[in-house]
């Protein structure tokens, strides 16, 4: 079995994530995603609408997610792939080349985001509407 891994925040799901977690998923058998706690987004400067426990709801009830897991630090994917023997780390290309360190663990792989949407951009949308 083909295991893939990827993380994030993935508040307000759009149609952004919903690509990239399909995409990844094609990449393997099984998908893992790492959601960003709520404790780890104020360490990126973000603060999420939905709490980690929601997120967490939300992409499990997708078909081609299998297990989510808790992102608490920037340290722990090394841990994580090796702990939960992944064989493939997916990431949009906005974080090109960021987690190359990962190729000496496993095929580290950089999808192109999808365009035109974001959790920020809806965010402002509905600020002006
Ligand atoms: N994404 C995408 N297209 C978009 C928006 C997001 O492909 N229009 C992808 C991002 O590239 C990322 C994933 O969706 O791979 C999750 O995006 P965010 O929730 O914004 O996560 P981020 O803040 O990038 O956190 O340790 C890694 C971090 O946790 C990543």
């Amino acid at each position: 079995m083909k295991k893939v891994i990827t993380y994030g925040t993935f508040d307000l799901l759009h149609l952004g994530h919903i690509n990239i977690l399909k995409r990844a998923k094609e990449k393997g058998d099984y998908l893992i995603v790492a959601i960003s706690t709520d404790e780890f987004n104020a360490l990126k400067g973000k603060k999420s609408y939905f709490s980690f426990n929601e997120r967490k709801i939300l992409l499990e009830s997708l078909k081609f997610v299998d297990e989510v897991i808790p992102e608490t630090d920037w340290d722990q994917k090394i841990r994580d792939v090796i702990e939960n023997h992944v064989d493939i780390f997916v990431m949009g290309d906005d974080w090109e080349g960021k987690f190359d360190f990962l190729n000496n663990y496993c095929q580290v792989i950089y999808l192109p985001r999808t365009e035109g949407i974001s959790t920020s951009k809806i965010k402002e949308d509905l600020q002006v509407n």
